[in-house]
């Protein structure tokens, strides 16, 4: 592997109904990761997706869905990993390990867990309430430098940290004794943020755009045609204020503030520059150019998505290729890891980590 100076890691979940939330709080940063002195590895974390009950008969073709999401945005197989999470078996390994570094009340802290499980938290899977820690697990068993998440991932990122720190701290002493430095994991670096770090639901401005919203108004989904992209636009919920003339002025505003920032990340622009040309402006006329630019940069996407999901086994090609060169960096790091740790096992290292 070229040597690079970061390692950047992120995933998505195939759970269906990917949108416009996960594009731009997620996978169109990860296209940019890639202009970075960065090897990229980017997952569909179906172990993640599990947690929650997945038809069978459709999880192959969401896992393939969302690897030709990344694949029409832009992320080139050949210069970023591409894999998914159940071919490299370190990342379940690992988390066991971490299940036993991380600490009962750091997960009882989780609001995901609690958003998720609902009133009905007896009854949530063990898989649920231990997501955070396969997370910290999905990044840490490459090393991890750096990992581009939408906002509502900050708390489980965090957590990875301080699993990282308190494995360091912990095993000390075995990790100076194999002849590895102080910080064994890096504290990895969060990279959140953009005008669309949290893109919130169309229906309501209060309430994160979410695969799982029963409304399919909520949300714009990747594969949403021209037609579908402009109807919810259109119908997207707004308040009776012309827009501000700057962006201080969309506070106590949800609906807009979202818009503007929707409109800002699909154009690469910030939202005072957006007000700039729409501030007074009415939403009729802001939706209309709104129905514009998404369009002319989703209809592509959406379509390009559709050509390679009919060619599954192109798609299963990119996703075994990756998961061997991901196993290649996972496995060395899970070998140091059981000799910090203290176990026996089956030879050598393959390489020196
Ligand atoms: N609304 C959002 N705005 C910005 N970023 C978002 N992400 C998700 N929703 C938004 C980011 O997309 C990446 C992949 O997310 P995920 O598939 O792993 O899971 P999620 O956050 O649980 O996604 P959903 O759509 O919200 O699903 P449900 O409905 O199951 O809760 C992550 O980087 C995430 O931050």
């Amino acid at each position: 592997m070229a040597a690079f100076n970061e390692l950047v890691f992120s995933g998505v979940q195939p759970t269906g109904n990917l949108h416009l939330g996960n594009y731009l709080g997620a996978i169109k940063r990860f296209v940019e990761m890639q202009a970075r002195d960065a090897q990229c590895l980017y997952c569909v974390v179906d172990l993640h997706a599990i947690t929650l009950w997945q038809d069978p008969a459709e999880l192959k073709g969401q896992i393939r869905e969302v690897t030709a999401a990344f694949l029409a945005a832009g992320i080139d197989p050949a210069r970023s990993i591409v894999f998914n999470q159940s071919q490299v078996p370190q990342h379940a390994e690992l988390a066991w390990i971490f299940n036993c570094v991380a600490r009962l009340g750091w997960l009882n802290r989780m609001t995901q867990f609690k958003d998720k499980a609902g009133k009905d938290r007896e009854n949530a899977s063990v898989g649920l309430y231990a997501y955070p820690v396969l997370m910290a697990a999905d990044i840490l068993a490459y090393r991890a430098t750096h990992v581009p998440v939408g906002e509502d991932q900050k708390q489980h990122l965090e957590l990875t940290r301080d699993i990282a720190g308190k494995f360091n701290n912990d095993f000390s002493g075995s990790i100076a004794a194999h002849g590895h430095g102080e910080d064994f994991f890096p504290i990895t670096e969060p990279l959140i943020g953009g005008p669309a770090a949290r893109v919130m639901s169309l229906r309501d401005g209060t309430k994160k755009m979410s695969k799982s919203d029963p409304s399919d108004n909520s949300r714009i989904n990747l594969t949403d045609d021209a037609d579908a992209i402009a109807q919810k636009v259109r119908k997207a919920k707004t308040d009776p204020e012309p827009l501000p003339s700057e962006a201080a002025g969309l506070s106590g505003r949800p609906e807009a503030d979202n818009l503007v920032g929707i409109f800002a990340a699909l154009k690469d622009a910030t939202r005072d520059e957006v007000l700039s040309d729409y501030g007074g402006a009415q939403f009729s006329v802001f939706k209309g150019a709104l129905v514009e630019l998404a369009v002319e940069k989703l209809a592509p996407l959406g379509a390009e998505m559709k050509r390679l999901i009919a060619d599954p086994a192109h798609i299963d090609a990119v996703l075994a290729d990756g998961a061997a060169r991901a196993e290649a960096i996972a496995a060395p790091t899970l070998d140091a890891v059981k000799d910090i740790v203290g176990f026996v096992r089956k030879g050598p290292s393959l390489r020196s980590v």
